[in-house]
Parts: structure tokens; sequence; C-alpha cells
């Protein structure tokens, strides 16, 4: 038995050889499913965005178990045993609240629950490092949410404006578009305009990998000024590092504002939940009117802010399916016939991380360069963050977005969820990917079918 796989495999290879000119089979030949690398998981149930990544170390695995439990943990207000401290401000109670089973959160259903979604907020002009610069009473980020006794910082009403568009063959598509209307300020806006930003809670899998990439890897895929004249210019972020006290690649966030998972994770702690740290020791009503200056000390210790940073470090990336079917390798053909792969990239190898060897020097498939690109006024959010302009988004990494519906329950996508399939993600697509989005809405209906299927195999 085992000497006929053995032939059979080796036959295979031999056949696959002889038909390097045929571009399907070659492509077949060279599919690694393995898109974390060593980190990768079979795993393709609802839980697959839970495993822990497939080759953690002794010590790794003790920070990611003790991380998983910071993650999960619900915050409440003090005085409380467990986990007290949350607000006055806030969105949501917890990581995994937003975070839904790592993956990412729906579009909110109504507006009084805004669930994953969160609004940053901002007035014209920068602050000394060049970041957003904080609406005076608001600070950089809405909480919609308070304590008993506080009032929340507004209250959020969405609503949507639906366009329909069609392909080139006639059919026709639908593209939703939220619209934000703030109300119930606790305070007046007394700054001039505010600009708002909305943000759906994306998937935490794979994120370790993607802080082990390297600047000069990063800066080699940069094209800002567009030298190869491919319409792509994608450009490295630059955000303040607070514990470096120093700028250093912005590789985190929608608009790769955050430079580290530790920023991350401290960031999410202050402005999501009104967890003060040992980075961010103010409460995020800091000089406002509700900042009754009590609870300043840092609710959560070094140690717990670390194991949740290094829980968002170790999520193992879900390895990819259906690579071998054929409409699969014809979506692929299309993906990169359609220039796809110029910001979503499909190889990129890791450096080192300190402390965590899991990471270090992997090859991995996350279709993203995690470089900024202009995509035009349709996704624009006209609110400026460090290097990011206002139509500017870092390219959204694609592994394991085949299997969000699976995991989430839903296909919302972009950074505020907004596209309720695979296929209105694409044809929000504008600015620099305007030749992309042209390439798809020529295409028959099975081809885009394949396009769709290969996105569902990643
Ligand atoms: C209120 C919902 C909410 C809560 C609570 C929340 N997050 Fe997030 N998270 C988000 C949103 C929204 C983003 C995107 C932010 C942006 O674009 O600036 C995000 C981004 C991230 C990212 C970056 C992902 C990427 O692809 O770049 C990480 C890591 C992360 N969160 C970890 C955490 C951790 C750890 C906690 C708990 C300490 C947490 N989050 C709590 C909503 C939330
Ligand atoms: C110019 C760079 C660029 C090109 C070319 C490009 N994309 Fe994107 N893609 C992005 C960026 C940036 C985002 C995030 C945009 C946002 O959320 O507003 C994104 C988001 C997506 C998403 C949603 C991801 C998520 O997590 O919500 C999908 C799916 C996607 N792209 C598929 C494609 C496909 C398929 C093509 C080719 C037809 C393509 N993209 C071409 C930059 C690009
Ligand atoms: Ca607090
Ligand atoms: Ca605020
Ligand atoms: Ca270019
Ligand atoms: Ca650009």
């Amino acid at each position: 038995m085992k000497k006929f796989i053995f032939l059979f495999l080796a036959s295979a290879f031999l056949s696959s050889c002889t038909k390097d000119d045929n571009e399907a089979e070659s492509n077949t030949s060279s599919i690694d499913i393995n898109s974390g690398g060593a980190t990768t998981t079979l795993n393709s149930t609802s839980l697959a965005f839970e495993d822990p990544s497939a080759n953690l170390n002794a010590v790794e695995t003790d920070l990611h178990v003790r991380g998983n439990l910071a993650f999960e943990a619900t915050f409440i207000t003090a005085p409380a045993t467990n986990n007290p401290g949350l607000g006055p401000l806030f969105n949501n109670t917890g990581c995994a609240a937003c975070h839904v089973k790592n993956g990412r959160a729906p579009y909110p259903t109504s507006s009084s629950d805004l669930g994953g979604l969160l609004i940053r907020v901002s007035m014209n002009g920068t602050d000394p490092h060049g970041g957003p610069l904080a609406y005076p009473g608001y600070g950089g980020q809405l909480q919609n949410r308070a304590v008993f006794g506080k009032a929340p910082e507004a209250d959020v009403t969405l609503t949507e404006a639906l366009q329909i568009k069609q392909f080139l063959d006639g059919t026709s598509y639908e593209l939703r578009e939220p619209i934000i209307n703030l109300s119930n300020h606790y305070t007046p806006l007394t700054s001039g305009p505010m600009l708002i930003s909305p943000r759906i809670a994306p998937p935490i899998i794979g994120l370790g990998l993607l802080e082990a990439v390297s600047e000069q890897t990063l800066l080699a895929l940069a094209d800002e000024s567009d030298a190869n004249g491919d319409g792509i210019s994608g450009k490295l972020n630059y955000v303040w590092d607070v514990q470096a006290n120093s700028m250093k690649p912005g590789k985190f966030g929608w608009k790769a504002g955050q430079p580290n998972l530790t920023q991350q994770a401290a960031a999410a702690y202050v402005n999501d939940m009104g967890i003060t740290n040992p980075l961010f020791t103010h409460e995020n009503s800091v000089g406002q009117p509700q900042d009754d200056l009590t609870g300043d000390d840092p609710e959560i210790n070094a140690q717990t802010l670390e194991e949740a940073s290094f829980y968002t470090k170790s999520v193992a990336v879900p390895a990819r399916r259906n690579t071998t079917n054929s409409i699969v390798i014809v979506g692929e053909n299309i993906f990169r016939a359609a220039k796809c792969n110029a910001c979503h990239r499909e190889t990129i190898v890791t450096s080192t991380l300190s402390g965590v060897p899991s990471v270090s020097n992997q090859i991995i498939h996350p279709y993203t360069d995690l470089l900024l690109h202009d995509m035009g006024a349709g996704l624009a959010d006209n609110r400026p963050e460090f290097s990011a302009n206002g139509t500017e988004w870092r390219t959204a990494p694609l592994w394991g977005i085949g299997l969000t519906r699976v995991v989430n329950g839903h296909s919302n996508f972009l950074h505020d969820g907004r596209a309720r399939n695979l296929m209105e993600a694409i044809m929000w697509h504008g600015g620099e990917a305007t030749n992309s989005v042209n390439y798809v809405k020529a295409l028959s209906s099975s081809q885009r079918e394949s396009l769709i299927k290969f996105l569902e195999s990643l």
C-alpha cells in the first residue's frame, strides 16, 4: 500500500513537471496550502480561528493559554473581584466581544448595539507625532457606552444608502453604503467639524507573522511614486511607537495606525474598554467632564498586557481548502490576471520576532503587502491617520477569509463591514484598484463565480 502511494505521488510529480507549459497545472503543483507557514492549522470548523499556532514551544504554549483567558475576559464596573475597571467610557466589555471567535464582527443590525463597530474621531490637523488630532472633549475615539451615572459621548445612528450597478454583461449588483449620524452629544462640538471613521473588528489570525515581517521587506514591496507605472503606489505607514518613543512602520488596524501588537492591545484596553494599563495610564476620558480622576492606576498589569498581546501573536492561520478544484484554479488565475496580487501579495517571508520563535522565518501567504493604497472616493473616510490620507487603507489580509461564514455566520467585509459578500467587497474597490475592478466588471458570470470560489479557498 505504501509503495503504491509512493508510486502514485512520483508519477503525479513527474507528470506535473512535464506540463509546465500549462499554467493551471504548474500552479497546482506549486500550491502551498500552509498559508501561515508552520503555524498553520488544518481546522476548518467554526473554531478554525481559535487554534494556537501548530508550532508553539512550551513557553509559547503557556503564554498563549493565559493570553486566551485575558482575551476572553469580560470587564465589569469597579469595584469587583474579577476584571473590574470597565469604563467610565467604553465601546464593549472584552476583546472577544468584538473579535467574535477571533474572527470579524458583523455589520451592526441595530444602532443601539454597535457590537464590534467603533468610530474613530479627530479634528483637522495633526498631533505632535503627525497622528490624528484629538477632538476636544472626545479624544480619538467615540465611546457610545458609559458606566452607570456617566454619559456616553454620543448616540450613533446607522442608516444605509443602496446603489444599483451593473457588470458589463448586464447583471446587476448592489452596494450598501453606511451613513453615520451622531446625536445627543454629551457636550457641544466647539472645535469645528469632527472627522469620523467607522471601523469593524477584524479577525486576529496570523498577526504575529505579520509583526515578524521586517521593515526592509515591506519597503521592497512599496512603490510610493509608482516608479514602475502600473498604477499601484503602495506606501508604508509610519506611526508613533509609545514604548520605542519614535516613529515605526505601522502594521495593524485598517489604516495600519499601530506599530505592534502590544501597543494595539494596550490601546484597545484603554480606548475600547476603559481599562488603564502600563502603556496608557489615563482613562480615555482624561481631561473630559466625565473624568472623576479615580481609577487612573493601571487596571491591568504588565503581565496581563503581555499575555493578551502574545495571544494575538500566536493564533494559527487555517490551511487553504479545495486548492485542486478546477474552478478554484481558474479563479486563482483570474485573481492574478486582474492583478489583485499587486496589493494582496501571495507570498512573504517573515524575519524574526523576539520571544516568538513560532512566527520567525516563515514562508507565508497572507494576501497583503501591509501597505497603504488609495482606494478611491467610495471607501474614503476622509480622516488621515499618520501617513495614511483620507482615501488610503492598508491592504486587508485575505488568508482565512473563506471561513468567515463558517466561523462568524456572516459575510460582511471591508473596514466598516459594509460589503454583504465578497463580490460587493471587490466592487467597492477604486483608486489604485480601478484596473482590477474594471477587469472583474468585464468577466462572465462563471468567471466571477470562479474568482469567488478561489477567495473561498483562502
Ligand atoms: C469595541 C470593539 C473592540 C474591542 C473591545 C477590541 N477590539 Fe481589537 N479591534 C477592533 C477594531 C474596530 C479594530 C480595527 C481598528 C482600526 O482600524 O484602527 C481592531 C483591531 C485589532 C487588532 C489589529 C488587527 C489587524 O488586522 O491589524 C488587534 C491585534 C486587536 N484589535 C486586538 C484586540 C485586543 C487584544 C483586545 C482586548 C484587549 C481588543 N482588540 C478589543 C475592535 C475591538
Ligand atoms: C490597490 C490595492 C488593491 C488591489 C489591486 C486589490 N485590493 Fe482588495 N483590498 C485592498 C484594500 C486596501 C482593502 C481594504 C479596503 C477597506 O476595507 O476599505 C481591500 C479589501 C479587500 C477585501 C475585503 C477584505 C476584508 O477583510 O474585509 C477583499 C475580499 C478583496 N480586497 C479582494 C480583492 C480582489 C479579488 C482584488 C482583485 C480583483 C483586489 N482585492 C484588488 C487593496 C487592494
Ligand atoms: Ca477604567
Ligand atoms: Ca472618546
Ligand atoms: Ca507601482
Ligand atoms: Ca498610493
